[in-house]
């Protein structure tokens, strides 16, 4: 982290205080994180992007997003109702803004987004267009836009949300006019605009193996099988907190099988306000399995995240109640989230010190074919509890069968236990274990277990 100049007082006093912290706990002093996350990302030939507004891109704002990304996607500036909000009259001036920006900063960038059912201006969606109609105005769109940035632009998505969660086709302005093939319409329009620009179909609740991941599956696989172009799917990964899908990985493989790149393009990970540290702890986790599960796969060619700090998320408004989804707080303060990139791009951050001076610590202490023992350990150094709640997400199906010295429930995934009536009690330099049974099939990976 290279932090600026107004941010230089409080993160001393950070320091001094996790300083004291670790002298109580007799820890090593955590390394602050001094390689831009760009640089990580880039020495393992991967993007690290953010989703940025261009009237912010100034100040503290702007020294992050030129430092830390090496890709920039408009969050807004480039959809058709930014660009032609009457008929005929253009508006690219925050697209050109961020794209200089970009040029100036060595960053790629993204362009979001030209066939859509949303953000279209009422011009277009109030009009009644024949098939002909519409398709000229689509193809008009693309070439003017896709034109106007020929060859400066390394990726478009150029149709975003063609779906529903069932997989079947979504009914749009663009479905319910020209039918399925006006993708492959935009798709062909796009590449005689920019032969050079990677095209992409981008979709969101497609991060795992579902009824929707597995139509836009049948989807490139048809298109490539036309000679459509199509050269990449884009997962967006607006993701919950504790669920990222265990299918990622698997997911993301089997479309680079069918010879197309992926990127995660719009990654977020929201969670119920207010924060704690139990929450951002799992958020880092959570962040840190997508990374892992993107840089597993070579043809996965990285992650965007949908605005790098919590000021500028769409979440709060759309999600009352919800927020915090970012890799920096609204302040521009990294969260845990941020060296937990870090970290899975080989960085040498570590984690900041926790706040909270007891942790628990999961493992497992016997597995046979369907089932294992497990245990998890509360120990306190510095700190001391009366009672104590523990929680953590099975990753791979996994079910708990039975617990002892801990009352446990299972919430699909989530499981959460609490001090039974006897042993709620952990002393400074104590520590109290409870243990448990359950299923598993395939695989059995140790989840992250957060106290609080
Ligand atoms: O909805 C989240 C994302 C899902 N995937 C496609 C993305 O393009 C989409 O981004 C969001 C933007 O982050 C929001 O900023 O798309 C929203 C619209 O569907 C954007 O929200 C709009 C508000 O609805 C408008 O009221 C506002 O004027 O942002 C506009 C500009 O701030």
């Amino acid at each position: 982290m290279r932090p600026s100049r107004s941010s230089r007082a409080r993160l001393a006093a950070l320091l001094t205080a996790a300083a004291a912290l670790l002298l109580t706990l007799g820890a090593t002093p955590a390394q602050a994180a001094d390689t831009p996350l760009r640089d990580l990302a880039a020495a393992k030939g991967k993007v690290m992007g953010t989703a940025v507004t261009g009237s912010k891109l100034t100040g503290a704002y702007g020294d992050i997003a030129g430092r830390e990304f090496n890709a920039l996607t408009p969050g807004n500036a480039m959809k058709w109702g930014s660009v032609e909000p009457t008929r005929g009259n253009f508006n690219w001036a925050e697209a050109d803004q961020i794209v200089a920006f970009a040029e100036a900063h060595g960053q790629q960038v993204r362009g979001h987004t030209l066939v859509w059912h949303s953000q279209n201006p009422s011009w277009l969606t109030n009009g009644s267009w024949t098939p002909a109609e519409l398709s000229g105005l689509m193809n008009d769109h693309i070439a003017t836009e896709v034109g106007r940035y020929k060859g400066r632009l390394a990726t478009w998505d150029v149709v975003n949300e063609p779906f529903n969660e069932d997989g079947a086709y979504r009914q749009t302005l663009w479905y319910n006019g020209l039918g399925a093939d006006y993708i492959a319409q935009a798709l062909t329009a796009a590449r005689a605009a920019d032969p050079s620009a990677k095209l992409y179909i981008n979709d969101y609740n497609v991060e795992g193996v579902n009824a929707k991941s597995t139509a836009l599956y049948n989807l490139v696989r048809s298109l490539k099988e036309r000679g459509v172009p199509i050269d990449g799917v884009g997962l967006q990964a607006h993701l919950i907190l504790g669920q990222v899908p265990s299918t990622m990985q698997q997911n993301i493989q089997r479309f680079a099988d069918l010879g197309v790149d992926v990127a995660i393009t719009e990654l977020d990970i929201r969670m119920q306000l207010p924060s704690d540290s139990a929450k951002l702890t799992q958020q880092a986790a959570d962040y840190k399995a997508v990374m892992n599960a993107c840089l597993a796969v070579s043809r996965c060619v990285g992650v965007t995240v949908w605005g790098f700090t919590d000021s500028d998320s769409w979440i709060p408004s759309t999600f009352p109640g919800q927020g915090a989804a970012t890799p920096y707080d609204e302040n521009y303060a990294p969260k845990p989230a941020y060296a937990a990139i870090a970290e899975s791009l080989g960085g040498g951050t570590t984690t900041p010190p926790p706040t909270d001076a007891c942790t628990a610590t999961y493992s497992v202490t016997s597995q046979w074919n369907t089932g294992f023992t497990g245990q998890v350990r509360i120990s306190c150094s510095g700190a001391a509890l009366s009672s104590w709640k523990v929680s953590w997400a099975y990753g791979a199906g996994q079910q708990l069968t039975q617990a002892w010295n801990a009352t446990c429930t299972q919430s699909g995934a989530t499981v959460t236990c609490s001090n039974a009536s006897y042993n709620g009690t952990v002393p400074d330099g104590g520590s109290v274990t409870f243990g448990f049974n359950g299923s598993w099939s395939g695989s059995n990976p140790v989840p992250t277990v957060t106290l609080g």
